[in-house]
């Protein structure tokens, strides 16, 4: 993963943090009461799913989480167009045009590996498994810089539950497509395609734990993941994995692909640590994007709920 210079970050907060409030009580009118009144009672009142495909398309009925930070949320335009995704480009500029035509429909996800019954599930059904909440996280990548998003989605551990793993299945291996005439990246031997993630079970299932097919009220835009991916917030960026089309359940710990590519620089859990620095620059703070000043990064990125996931772990060793 490259670093960029601070330069490269655009700063243009207020206005996009308008936007993003304009957004917000654009949805709120449409919506209406009726919305509301479906929220309370738990229904999803999510737009047929060819809508949902087209980026953009508002997600209604949205739920509220009591998991979300009510820190300033990071522009829509900065999380829009400051992106990691090397099956498009390695340049953060590039993903938002390079990912433009990118098929997101139809769409399947293979579940495999150490369950009752190994399916494959269709995106659209996926979407309708459970209801839609907005959950407001912290995101670090661990390159230094953090924002802070309005995902839409429901935990992970729902869709978990009906793929009916084994009870010797020990990790859940996340696999993205694999595209390279979609995906000019993936023509480009950076690391070796597809791009693979893993989880432990007891991970996967935390209610923290994200399945993500939205951000700001709307369907997710392609380059931040289209159709489906996770979302980890405790965790450096990385591990939450974009168009996913694969979920392996395994005994065994998955071999990721930054992992693999380096092993002594990406570990396996890669949980946000400042006391634990990537060899090659520190990881004690951070920049949020749209800002100048550091902040200090906190241990698991401030999720602390999830710290019992990783009592008597040396995460000195284990990181
Ligand atoms: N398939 C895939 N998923 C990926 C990546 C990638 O290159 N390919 N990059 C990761 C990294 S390093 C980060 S920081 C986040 C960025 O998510 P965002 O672009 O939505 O902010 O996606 C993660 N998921
Ligand atoms: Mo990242």
């Amino acid at each position: 993963m490259l670093i960029k210079k601070a330069s490269d970050i655009s700063a243009t907060e207020i206005t996009s943090k308008g936007l993003y409030l304009n957004r917000r009580a654009f949805i709120t009118a449409a919506g209406g009461a009726g919305v509301a009144a479906a929220a309370i009672a738990g229904f999803r009142e999510l737009r047929s799913p060819s809508e949902v495909a087209q980026a953009n398309a508002k997600i209604e009925g949205l739920q509220k989480s009591s998991f979300s930070t009510t820190e300033t949320i990071t522009p829509y335009k900065d999380v829009t167009n400051y992106n990691n995704y090397y099956e498009f480009s390695t340049d953060k500029y590039e993903p938002a045009g390079l990912a433009k035509n990118f098929k997101t429909r139809p769409w399947t996800v293979n579940v495999e590996g150490l369950v009752k019954k190994k399916k494959t599930l269709d995106v659209d059904s996926i979407i309708k498994l459970s209801s839609p909440e907005e959950r407001i996280y912290r995101h670090r990548c661990v390159e230094g810089w953090s924002i802070v998003v309005p995902w839409v989605g429901f935990p992970l551990s729902e869709l978990i539950k009906q793929c009916e793993p084994l009870g010797n299945a020990r990790f859940v291996e996340f696999t993205t497509i694999y595209a390279p005439n979609q995906m000019p990246g993936q023509k480009i031997p950076v690391l070796d395609w597809p791009y693979v993630e893993g989880l432990r079970m007891d991970e996967a299932m935390h209610p923290l734990a994200l399945l993500c097919f939205g951000m700001y009220g709307e369907a997710l835009p392609n380059q931040d993941g289209a159709p489906l991916r996770v979302v980890l917030p405790w965790k450096y960026g990385f591990k939450s994995a974009k168009a996913i089309v694969k979920l392996r359940f395994t005994d065994r710990q998955p071999v990721n692909s930054w992992g693999k590519s380096a092993p002594s620089e990406y570990g396996f859990y890669s949980n946000v640590n400042p006391n634990v620095d990537h060899p090659r620059w520190s990881q004690a703070s951070e920049r949020r994007l749209g800002e100048f000043r550091k902040r200090p990064t906190l241990m698991f990125n401030g999720y602390d709920q999830v710290a019992s996931l990783y009592s008597g772990m040396d995460l000195k060793k284990d990181f």
